[in-house]
């Protein structure tokens, strides 16, 4: 199996993606599984194949250790550590060609926790091929230092996970196109981002944005953003031709 992982910000549009995905994967005659690895969802856009609130229950932890929403994610993420045995049995009765995995909104747990990296590795020692799609919400990165915040929290993430990861823009249907190219400029050219920072009230100095900024647009690190809409489902045949490439497969191009 092939198995990637959806990541992004709160709200930023998992859960939609693994909808429209898995739907036109299937429409496409693909032989997709959709993993919900959220504890903590009430409602879906989508029916999981696999849930982990069959095994993880969120409000029990929060009755019994008398927790917050925050401190139950924690420790929800601990149970699912705990249980990932039998989630890949599930999986692997299936054994499908590819699995999407609907991450949680705190984000927290796969970019700095380590119970979000050794549920990645179990996953990984059973997948062929793995990768992962970090979702900018364009509400967040809209502003030069918004971008480089967020884009600093995929990096963190990437570096939890020690995977292949690809940063795609949501909610197309929402804003300007030309929004997007700007967003490409600083993700592509540091000199773009650094002075477009400079442009910006920023308590930073100038020596730091410039380092920042090659950072992130270094050759590892850059490239052109694809936008899709999870509501319409404009693009979505392009984010799979990206997942695709990461995954190692061919030229993208499957159908
Ligand atoms: N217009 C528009 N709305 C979107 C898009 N993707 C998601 N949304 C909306 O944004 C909200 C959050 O979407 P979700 O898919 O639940 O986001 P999420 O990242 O899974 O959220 P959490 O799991 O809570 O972190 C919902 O109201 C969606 O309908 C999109 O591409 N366009
Ligand atoms: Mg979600």
């Amino acid at each position: 199996m092939d198995s990637t992982f959806i990541l992004g910000p709160a709200g930023s549009g998992k859960s939609s993606l693994v909808s429209v995905l898995s739907q036109w994967m299937g429409e496409s005659g693909l032989d997709v599984l959709t993993v919900n690895l959220d504890p903590g969802v009430k409602r879906l856009p989508y029916g999981p194949n696999i849930d982990v609130r069959d095994f993880v229950f969120i409000d029990e932890l929060i009755d019994k250790h008398e927790l917050g929403p925050n401190g139950a994610m924690i420790l929800a993420m601990d149970y699912v550590v705990l249980n990932i045995d039998q989630i890949l049995d599930e999986i692997e009765m299936v054994s499908p060609e590819y699995v999407l995995f609907d991450t949680p909104g705190q984000l927290e747990v796969f970019a700095y926790r380590h119970s979000g990296e050794l549920i990645v590795n179990s996953i990984r020692e059973q997948s062929e091929n793995e990768t992962s799609l970090f979702i900018l919400d364009p509400a967040l990165v809209s502003t030069p230092t918004g971008f480089t915040s967020i884009k600093l929290l995929a990096l963190s993430t990437m570096y939890r996970l020690k995977m292949s990861q690809s940063l795609i823009m949501s909610k197309i249907d929402k804003f300007d196109p030309k929004a997007l190219d700007v967003i490409n400029s600083w993700s592509m050219e540091p000199g773009r981002l650094v002075s477009d920072l400079m442009l910006e009230p920023v308590h930073m100095s100038i020596e730091l944005s410039k380092e920042v900024s090659e950072v992130l647009s270094s050759r590892q690190f850059s490239q052109d953003i694809i936008g899709y809409s999870g509501t319409s489902g404009e693009n979505v045949d392009l984010v799979f031709g990206l997942i695709q490439r990461l995954l190692g497969k061919e030229d993208g191009l499957v159908l």
